[in-house]
C-alpha cells in the first residue's frame, strides 16, 4: 500500500541539505525500507519517528510518516510541532535567508581583511551565488556597495521591470546593480545608506540615512530607510520610505498617474518624487519638470546631477 510522506532530507551531498520543493509531498511506492546506506554500507543514524529508506538511485533518504500510527495526545502534538519546525526551516533555506557558504558577503568584509582599493570584487549572495560588485572603500572609511552610479549618461536608464530586476549598464560607466541583487544582499544584518552627488560645476555634496533595505519582489522591492543622519544635500528620500518600486510598464506608485512614465525614471515613487536619480541624464539645468536626475532638497525639480552614487554597508 502506498504511503504519503514528507521527504524532508536529502542526504547524498556531504551535508545534509534541505533542497527547494523537497517539502512537496511525495506518494511512495512499494519500496523496502532499508536502515543501511547502499553509498557507506553503515547503519543509518535515523532521529526519533523517522524511518531510513533508499530512493532509485541508492541515495539515503529519510522519511517520517505523515499519517501516523498508534500515537495519541502529546506524541501526535510533540511530531506536528517537529514537523512545523523542519518545514519552517526549509522554508528558511528555500527562501534564501540563510547561507552555509564560504565568501565574503558586503565589501565592508573585504575592507576588513585588508583589501583597501576601490573597485569591482566578488561577493556571495544567500544563495552562494557569487556576483560582481563595485565596492567603494574610500568614501568616509569605506566598505560601501555601491548599487547605482551615474557618469556621463552613456546608459539609458528608462527600462522595465526585469531589467531593473536583474541590473542593467556598464562597469566602466554607469549602471544599476539589480533590484534583486540589492534585495538579497541588504539583507546581511543592518544596512546604512549613502548617496553622493556631484553637480557641473564639480561641487559635491551628501546624504545619509541610517537603516536601508530593500523587500523582496514579491513585495514589490518596497523601500525600507531610517531616519535621515546629515548630508549637506539635504534629505529627498525620506518621503519615498516604504514606496514600492515602479518603473514604465508596472506602475505602483499611490497616484492615479504613472510616475515612471510621467518622470521617465524608476523609483520608489510616492506623489510623485522627491528625488529620482534614475531619471534622464540632462546636463545641469533644464526647462522640464522633474524628468532629469532630481534632488529636490539641493537642487530642485530643474537640474540634473553629472554624477551620482548610491552604496550600503552594514553598521
Ligand atoms: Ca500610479
Amino acid at each position: 500500500m502506498a504511503k504519503v510522506e514528507r521527504d524532508l532530507w536529502r542526504s547524498s551531498s556531504p551535508t545534509p541539505l534541505l533542497k527547494q520543493g523537497h517539502l512537496e509531498h511525495i506518494a511512495l511506492e512499494n519500496r523496502e525500507v532499508k536502515n543501511i546506506d547502499a553509498e557507506k554500507n553503515k547503519p543509518l543514524s535515523i532521529p526519533e519517528g523517522f524511518t531510513g529508506t533508499l530512493n532509485a538511485s541508492g541515495n539515503r533518504r529519510l522519511f517520517q510518516p505523515f499519517v501516523l500510527k498508534g500515537h495519541e495526545g502529546i506524541s501526535s502534538c510533540l511530531t506536528a510541532l517537529k514537523l512545523s519546525l523542519l518545514e519552517f526551516t526549509a522554508n528558511f533555506f528555500n527562501n534564501n535567508y540563510l547561507s552555509s557558504c564560504a565568501g565574503e558577503k558586503s565589501c565592508k568584509e573585504l575592507l576588513d581583511k585588508g583589501n583597501r582599493m576601490s573597485g569591482w570584487y566578488t561577493l556571495y549572495l544567500p544563495n552562494c551565488m557569487a556576483i560582481n560588485v563595485l565596492c567603494d572603500m574610500h568614501t568616509e572609511g569605506g566598505g560601501w556597495i555601491v548599487f547605482q552610479r551615474r557618469i556621463d549618461g552613456s546608459v539609458d536608464f528608462f527600462r522595465d521591470w526585469e531589467e531593473y530586476k536583474k541590473g542593467f549598464g556598464s562597469h566602466i560607466t554607469d549602471f544599476w546593480l539589480g533590484n534583486e541583487y540589492i534585495h538579497l544582499l541588504s539583507l546581511f544584518g543592518t544596512q546604512e545608506l549613502r548617496i553622493d552627488l556631484m553637480d557641473f560645476d564639480y561641487k559635491r555634496t551628501f546624504a545619509k540615512y541610517a537603516l536601508f533595505k530593500v523587500f523582496s519582489e514579491r513585495e514589490n522591492y518596497k523601500l525600507s530607510l531610517g531616519s535621515f543622519i546629515l548630508g549637506t544635500a539635504g534629505d529627498s528620500l525620506s518621503v519615498h520610505h516604504m514606496m514600492p518600486f515602479s518603473t514604465k510598464d508596472r506602475d505602483q506608485d499611490p497616484q492615479s498617474n504613472q510616475c515612471a512614465t510621467t518622470y521617465k525614471g524608476a523609483w520608489w515613487f510616492n506623489d510623485c518624487l522627491d528625488s529620482n536619480l534614475n531619471g534622464q541624464y540632462k546636463n545641469g539645468e533644464h526647462e522640464t519638470f522633474a524628468d532629469g536626475i532630481i534632488w529636490k532638497a539641493d537642487k530642485g525639480y530643474y537640474y540634473s546631477y553629472k554624477q551620482t552614487e548610491m552604496k550600503f554597508r552594514p553598521v
